[in-house]
């Protein structure tokens, strides 16, 4: 049990399914984002930020243990759009936390730091990154300032490398990347309480029969997902009858972000 937790990100898709959630955890949640995050529930505390103003992001984590870092943007855009957010913002996150004392943080990272490995690949965390687009390169930056701020100021952090979190796959490749809500819950738990990670990147992902990631190297964060994409197999196959591996988009892990743009 937490005394206060911080969650970025609180009126985004992930945001609104975590927030009750990890109020169910904690005393109080802090809940930020840019949008409209409704009225406070109890136990609640709504501190709308944006993530690239640092003084704002430096109230925003004063008092708390830990922060659940999901605010950003979160598909492929132009660079432009990205860096303010994504890169200047999750640095402002780290440097709070160290000027604060924070002693974890669960950053949602993504698949499309290694959206270019194909489909037909099966990689672990430890493998060079190759981001698929400017939205998985701000990731790989957020993973590499997790890593430096834990090497530098021990701030522990575990970055999830989300697959695909959706009430359900709705196609092919997600058979594969699909992490259901009820498993991106017991991920974030385990990555918030586990008691020793350093800074350790683990695949968000459900119990899939197929999948492209090997999540061995992080076991000492203690996920054990309980879904799988299985039983929407069928469903998802009538959707998307066959793949065409010539195509990028069914070539590659990142799916369609890895022709996205220019912009
Ligand atoms: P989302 O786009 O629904 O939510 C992101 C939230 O961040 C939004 O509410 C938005 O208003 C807020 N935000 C954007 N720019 C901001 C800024 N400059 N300052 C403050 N807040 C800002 O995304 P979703 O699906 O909820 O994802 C949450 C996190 O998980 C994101 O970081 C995303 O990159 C990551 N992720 C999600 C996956 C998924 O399957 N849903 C897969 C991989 C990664
Ligand atoms: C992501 O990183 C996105 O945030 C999410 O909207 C999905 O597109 C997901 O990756 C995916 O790869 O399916």
């Amino acid at each position: 049990m937490f005394d206060r937790l911080l969650l970025t990100g609180a009126a985004g898709g992930l945001g609104r399914v975590l927030r009750p959630r990890l109020k169910a955890r904690c005393r109080v949640l802090r809940v930020s984002d840019i949008a409209d995050l409704g009225a406070a529930g109890p136990g609640e505390e709504p501190m709308p930020a944006p993530l690239q103003d640092k003084a704002a992001v430096m109230a925003l984590l004063q008092g708390v243990q830990a922060v659940v870092h999901l605010g950003g943007i979160s598909t492929e855009h132009a660079f432009e759009d990205i860096l303010p957010a994504n890169i200047v913002g999750t640095y402002h996150v780290y440097e709070a936390a160290r000027v604060h004392g924070t002693k974890r943080i669960v950053f949602a990272s993504s698949n499309h730091v290694t959206g270019f490995y194909r489909q037909s690949e099966t990689i672990d965390p430890r493998m060079p990154v190759r981001p698929d687009g400017y939205y998985g390169l701000s990731k790989a930056f957020g993973e590499n300032l997790a890593q430096f701020y834990f090497d530098r100021w021990g701030i522990e952090t575990v970055s999830l490398r989300i697959g695909s979190s959706f009430p359900e796959p709705v196609d092919r490749r997600m058979l594969a990347t699909w992490l259901s809500y009820d498993d991106l819950e017991r991920l974030v738990w385990a990555a918030l309480t586990a008691p020793a990670v350093g800074h350790t990147v683990i695949y968000g992902m459900s119990d899939n029969v197929t999948t492209w990631w090997d999540n061995t190297p992080a076991r000492h964060v203690g996920y054990r997902p309980r879904d799988s994409s299985e039983p929407f197999r069928a469903a998802a196959e009538a959707r998307q009858p066959a793949i065409d591996p010539t195509q990028p988009a069914d070539l590659y892990q990142g799916g369609g972000f890895v022709t996205r743009g220019p912009f």
